[in-house]
Order: C-alpha cells, then sequence, then structure tokens
C-alpha cells in the first residue's frame, strides 16, 4: 500500500463470524460453515468487505476451536474442506473476502505433533513443544497461571518433564524457537492462502517471541523477528488482510507490529480501552466502574498514535468480550438509540471497523443465573480458582454476567420463532430469551432499525475517503458525557457527535466543528447545524459532512 493509495481493507468492514453460534444448518445444535453459507446474503446486504471467520479447523473444541488438533481439516461438526472451499467461493462471488483465525501460539494437546512430542524425548516432535524440568521439590518450573485458572506447567509422566500451557493445559504453547516447526506454520499458511483466503487474524500473536527462562511472555525478543519471516515466508506480495491480536501492545509498540515499512502487519487488535476497566488482581471478573472521559482518552491515544502509520481496527466487542450495547451502552429502554450511537462512535473514526455477529441487530448480553449455564473453559476455570480463594458463588457470577465469553456467544438470533431460527435441535448453549423481539428478522423490517444504521455507516466509509483516511481531531476531551471528533481532508468536514450517556445534556460545540453541514446519519431527527450550546438527547448521535475543512 502506498502512502496516498487506499487499500481495500481500510474502505472495507469486517464482519466477525463464531461460527458455533451463527447458524445451524443439520439440528445438531451446532452452528456450521453450510449455515453460514445459507447466512451470506443478510452479510451481503449488510455490506461488510471481509468476515472473519473464527477457527473451524479440527479440534477438541476446549476452547470452542482455539485449540487446534490439525491446521489443514475442518472440524467435523462445523463441515468438511469441500463447504470450506465453497464458503470461500460464496463469499468471494459477493465480494466478500475470508479472513481464517490462525492459532499458533498453541496446538490442542490432540494435535498430531503433541502426540508424539508427550511420547518421547528423541521425537523431532518433542522440541516443537515447550518443556522444563520440575523446581527443587518437584513442582512446577515457575508459578506462572495459566489464562485460564490453575499452573501454567502440566507434567507429562511419559517423559518427564513439565510442559507450558500458556492457556490450559489442552493447548500446549508451540516452541517457536524450533525452525523446523515455523517451516510447517508457513506452509500451511501457504496452503490456506492458495486456496483463496483473504487473510489472517492471528491469534494472541504477541505471544510467539517469548523467553520463558526470562519469565518474558508478552512481546518477547523474538517477535518481530519471527513476524517479519513469517511476512517473507507467506504474506509478501499477496493482496490479504492481516491482523494480529495482542492484550499487550501499547501506543509505544503498535508500530513494530503494522508500521508500513515494518513487513510484519496491517493492524492489531489491541484492548487498552478494556484492560482499562479490569481489577489488577481479579482481572475481568470483578470489573472497575467504567469512565467515559478515560475511554475516550484511550481511543484518542490511539488514534493519534497512529495518524501518520499504521492503521487502527475499530471494535467495542468480540467473542471474548461482553455485549457492546450491554457493557457501554443501555440494552433497556434505550437499546436501539445506544447501539447506534456507540456503531456512529466507532465507525466513523480512522481505522478497520469490525462488526461481532449479532451486533448489527443490537444482541444484549445473555443473563445467566447458574456456573452449569456456563460452557467456557476460561469462565469454569476462574469459577475454580476464585470460589476456591473464598470468592461468593453470587459475586463471581455477577462478574461473569458482566464480563464472561458465553454471554455474549448465545446463538445467533435470526427470528422470532424457537430457538431464534438459529437451530431445530437443542443450540449447544442457550439461547436469549430475549429473541422473541430482538431479532434479524424484525430488525431488519424496521426501515430505522439497527441494521440499517449500520448498513448506512458501511456505505459512507466506502463512499467517502474523507472517513477511511481523514484526519482525525479529537473534541471536548474532557466532557464527561460526549464523545466528539472531526474528520478533515483537503476539501471536506465531517462533524461526529455521540451523546453516550441515557440523559440529555448541553453540549458547547467547539468551534473547529461548528456550522451548518448536511446530515449524513443520525439515530434522532436530523440537525442541519451545530453551534452555540446544544442539548443532545439521551444516546443522540449524529454525522455532519460540512464544507472545507478550515
Ligand atoms: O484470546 C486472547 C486472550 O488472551 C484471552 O484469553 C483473553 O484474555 C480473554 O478471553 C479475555 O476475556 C484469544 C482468543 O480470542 C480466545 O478466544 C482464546 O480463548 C485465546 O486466545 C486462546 O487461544
Ligand atoms: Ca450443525
Amino acid at each position: 500500500m502506498t502512502k496516498h493509495g487506499i487499500a481495500w481493507w481500510q474502505a472495507a468492514t469486517g464482519y466477525q463470524i463464531y461460527p458455533r453460534s451463527f447458524c445451524d444448518s443439520n439440528g445438531d445444535g451446532i452452528g456450521d460453515i453450510p449455515g453460514i453459507i445459507s447466512k451470506l446474503d443478510h452479510l451481503a446486504d449488510l455490506g461488510v468487505g471481509f468476515i472473519w471467520l473464527s477457527p473451524v479447523y479440527a479440534s477438541p473444541m476446549a476452547d470452542n476451536g482455539y485449540d487446534i488438533a490439525d491446521y489443514q481439516a475442518i472440524a467435523r461438526e462445523f463441515g468438511t474442506l469441500e463447504d470450506m472451499d465453497n464458503l470461500i467461493a460464496e463469499a468471494r462471488a459477493r465480494g466478500i473476502g475470508i479472513m481464517m483465525d490462525l492459532v499458533v501460539n498453541h496446538s490442542s494437546s490432540d494435535h498430531d505433533w503433541f502426540k508424539r512430542a508427550r511420547a518421547s524425548r528423541t521425537a523431532p516432535e518433542h522440541d516443537y513443544y515447550i518443556w522444563r524440568d520440575g523446581a527443587a521439590d518437584g513442582g512446577p518450573p515457575s508459578d506462572h497461571r495459566a489464562s485460564f485458572g490453575g499452573s501454567a506447567w502440566t507434567w507429562e509422566p511419559a517423559v518427564g518433564r513439565f510442559y507450558l500451557g500458556h492457556f490450559s493445559p489442552g493447548q500446549p504453547d508451540l516452541n517457536w524457537q524450533n525452525p523446523a516447526l515455523r517451516r510447517e506454520i508457513y506452509d500451511m499458511m501457504n496452503w490456506w492462502l492458495d486456496r483463496g483466503i483473504a487473510g489472517f487474524r492471528m491469534d494472541v500473536i504477541s505471544l510467539i517471541g517469548k523467553d520463558v527462562d526470562a519469565g518474558i511472555y508478552e512481546e518477547g525478543p523474538y517477535l518481530h523477528g519471527f513476524l517479519q519471516e513469517m511476512h517473507r515466508e507467506t504474506l509478501a506480495g499477496r493482496d490479504i488482510v492481516t491482523i494480529g491480536e495482542s492484550w499487550s501492545v501499547s501506543t509505544g509498540t503498535a508500530l513494530l507490529y503494522c508500521g508500513r515499512d515494518r513487513g510484519e502487519l496491517d493492524m492489531v487488535f489491541q484492548f487498552n480501552h478494556v484492560t482499562a476497566f479490569e481489577d489488577p488482581e481479579f482481572g475481568k471478573f470483578r470489573p472497575k466502574p467504567f469512565d467515559l472521559i478515560r475511554f475516550k482518552q484511550v481511543l484518542f491515544d490511539w488514534q493519534r498514535a497512529l495518524a501518520e502509520d499504521g492503521w487502527n481496527a475499530l471494535f467495542l466487542s468480540n467473542h471474548d468480550l461482553p455485549r457492546q450495547v450491554s457493557k457501554y451502552g443501555d440494552d433497556g429502554r434505550y437499546r436501539l438509540q445506544s447501539a447506534k450511537a456507540l456503531a456512529t462512535a466507532m465507525h466513523l473514526m480512522r481505522g478497520t471497523p469490525f462488526i461481532y455477529q449479532g451486533e448489527e441487530i443490537g444482541m444484549t448480553n445473555a443473563a445467566f443465573t447458574r456456573i452449569d449455564q456456563f460452557r467456557d473453559v476460561e469462565t469454569l476455570g476462574h469459577y475454580a480458582d476464585q470460589t476456591a480463594r473464598g470468592v461468593p458463588v453470587a459475586d463471581f457470577l455477577k462478574g461473569a454476567n458482566a464480563n464472561g465469553r458465553d454471554n455474549a456467544r448465545t446463538p445467533m438470533q435470526w427470528d422470532a420463532g424457537p430457538q431464534a431460527g438459529f437451530t431445530t435441535g437443542t443450540p449447544w448453549i442457550e439461547v436469549n430469551p430475549n429473541h422473541a423481539t430482538i431479532n434479524v428478522e424484525a430488525d431488519r423490517a424496521d426501515p430505522d432499525g439497527i441494521f440499517a444504521h449500520y448498513r448506512r455507516l458501511i456505505q459512507l466509509r466506502r463512499e467517502m475517503p474523507v472517513i477511511v483516511t481523514g484526519d482525525l481531531h479529537p473534541m471536548a476531551a474532557d466532557h464527561p458525557a460526549v464523545l466528539a471528533y472531526t474528520r478533515t481532508d483537503s476539501e471536506t468536514r465531517v462533524a461526529v457527535v455521540a451523546n453516550l450517556t441515557g440523559d440529555p445534556v448541553d453540549f458547547d460545540v467547539p468551534g473547529a466543528m461548528e456550522g451548518d453541514g448536511i446530515c449524513l446519519i443520525a439515530n434522532y431527527p436530523p440537525r442541519a447545524a451545530i453551534r452555540g450550546r446544544i442539548t443532545l438527547r439521551p444516546y443522540e448521535a449524529f454525522a455532519l459532512l460540512q464544507s472545507a475543512a478550515p
């Protein structure tokens, strides 16, 4: 990509499919690839440019596919390789690319590599994983905790060593120091790229450069060397898009991944706006109070950091995070208005927006009252850890409902019928009872629905270069209720204003965004001008196209 040219993925909007919960074609209660194909027209109507497909590879599903047993086979419950090829072709026929999820920090413990690795110290695959002797007392080599609870080290009697599972014992970490392993990964990536996929979303990519003996896991010393090698061996010269997921990347390190001359990735998924509101000790299961000023500061810092180089990914939701209308908006009285306000605020920033399935109709977090309603390895692991530490069950459940992953993984709500039209059988996790009113069919029938609003946002990005590449100027950074900014290029200015609270608020329009304008999008009757003091209605949001930049 050149500095002034626009790459296809910068003007496009991404859509994340979590296959298990999207659409079940055969009544086994599990979403599948033929189900996805049957819903491609919904996504084409929405206007998305590419789909980020969460993992569909062969897997025992300990972490719903983020534990891969065979990178070149499709999970039986999701379909076949032929189905996958059909999906790629059918999506392509609608102008939609398929971005695969690349999970190569770890494999499943069911992968053949690991089966051989754990059986013998002399198997070539033994060194594909990370083994250490026990401590002097026979315990684990370090006190490193697994992300999903318990020790990160698991004893393997057959080889008399511990292996590292940074997430869980079913997800042994791959040893990127081994060149033969790296070769296998690059060959596998090329095999997928040659099938016509549009790129990769790389799971927890900042972990691959770890230095275990130095206790460095995130953004370790080998990371960027490996990413550059990967780029040379697989990505270079292909018209694809890549995005690396990292829970540790900061504005200070982002350009190391996605700077234009780095030869690594196109974008990063960063989470600074999420971790800013987690408890330092109990993490996500004990949320900290939300603070809009801090939140805006994080988002605007990222806009500033990637203003000249690199590229932002814009999102509030995914399969690991709560539904955004429940977390940052109001999923009751102002569900419609707040879903649209959040979308307006995010989609008109500089970067590539990502929509998580169901977000386009304002799906909400499911509420669970018992631990046996949860399926997620993370929630169940932390439940065990935290209740053992004395956290009362009711307190844990409160945190799990606020920030647990399953609450956003309930089936896609297609219609008001039984099981929301997701399956004719029994879904793998309960359908949210509010599908009686919140569903695709009902929302799409409403010209003022959330779907129509998203479709308009996506179209604006496709049609207006200022939304893709215009400069972003934060406005009223200290306002406790309003998120506002302008986007400018030499010809145009777009003013974006969103009240992110459920109260009417007074807003003194900053001089740099005062003026008449053409309303591009709004969730209340359109305004034709903003100047002086205006009163915004609950969750009111709009964008005005104004005359040339000052
Ligand atoms: O998530 C990265 C990750 O670090 C998560 O554990 C995250 O901290 C947590 O889910 C926040 O709630 C990726 C995938 O997106 C996630 O689904 C996988 O479980 C994880 O990697 C392991 O592959
Ligand atoms: Ca199925």
